[in-house]
């Protein structure tokens, strides 16, 4: 992405809460082929509550279950606008496909970043991408979002949706939020239509993630990710020091070589010589 069309989205974030880019039809068309086929072979059902869902199928950690989703956290036309919203040192949160059914409740308004106690408005700890597999409309329950809401001094009501709009957009559109913006997964009013969509979710490198991805993503799967995708999966280490096992990246701890390094590499230097900067390897 150009750095002036960077600029544009976070001019559009730091303004409205979100902005809205595009990806390829080619990478839209496996996703919601994969999506599907999981379904099937997991035989995914409804979670049966209101943040999950009643008629939503939810599948959780992409990363493990096929590589097809590797491409969308690295993704050239979101990637560079996260990195913008949060910094370089971003890591993944969170990467869950929802599939919203004929009939789904409003989700209830929400931030993602409701579990954090800090006071608000404040810099975004997360960014949030809404990918649309389908068509998003409001009748088929198109994300919900209020404009300007990451300004908002407090979180949310779930029932406080009356300044939202639907985030109507094509198949193959991203949204791309401030994790602070309110906002909720819409009803789906129509009788036959499941509205596509996936949640690939990063916060700044030092906090808790949503997702545990150590835990839940194979070790051989990590070894065979590209070096940056290990980095966002949180294999490297924040700022040369933050998370490391014994004095190592997680990543050198299961051999995968692209994110190994040794804590504090950084100052290495005995002496103190000038300003201590981080050397910018993760
Ligand atoms: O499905 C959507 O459009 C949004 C879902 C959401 O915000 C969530 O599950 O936290």
């Amino acid at each position: 992405m150009e750095t002036a069309d960077i600029r544009r989205h976070l001019e559009a974030i730091d303004d409205q809460g979100y902005t809205i880019v595009s990806i390829e039809p080619d990478l839209t068309r496996r996703l919601v082929e994969t999506v599907a086929r999981l379904e099937d072979e997991l035989a995914v059902r409804p979670m049966m509550n209101r943040a999950e869902g009643y008629n939503t199928k939810r599948i959780y950690n992409l990363l493990a279950k096929d590589r097809v989703f590797w491409e969308m956290p690295v993704h050239e036309q979101v990637l560079p606008v996260v990195t913008g919203l949060l910094d370089k040192w971003a890591i993944l949160s969170g990467t869950t496909a929802m599939n919203i059914g004929p009939g789904e409740d409003l989700q209830g308004m929400h931030t993602d970043e409701g579990n954090i106690s800090l006071p608000r408005p404040r810099q975004p700890l997360m960014a949030v991408t809404i990918w649309a597999l389908t068509d998003f409309t409001a009748e088929n329950g198109a994300t919900r979002l209020v404009p300007g809401s990451h300004r908002a001094d407090r979180e949310p009501r779930p029932d406080e949706d009356g300044d939202a709009i639907a985030a109507e957009m094509p198949a193959g559109s991203v949204l791309i939020m401030h994790g602070g913006t309110w906002h909720c997964g819409g009803p789906n009013t129509t009788t036959d239509q499941w509205r596509m969509g996936a949640n690939i979710q990063y916060c700044v490198g030092w906090m808790r993630t949503q997702q545990n991805h150590y835990l839940s993503i194979p070790d051989d799967e990590v070894r065979a990710m590209p070096k940056r995708l290990q980095q966002l999966a949180g294999y490297g280490l924040h700022k040369g020091a933050m998370g490391h096992v014994d004095g190592q990246s997680p990543g050198a701890i299961i051999g995968a070589t692209e994110t190994a390094r040794r804590a504090y590499e950084y100052s290495e230097e005995r002496s103190i010589q000038g300003t201590p900067t981080v050397n910018g390897k993760a």
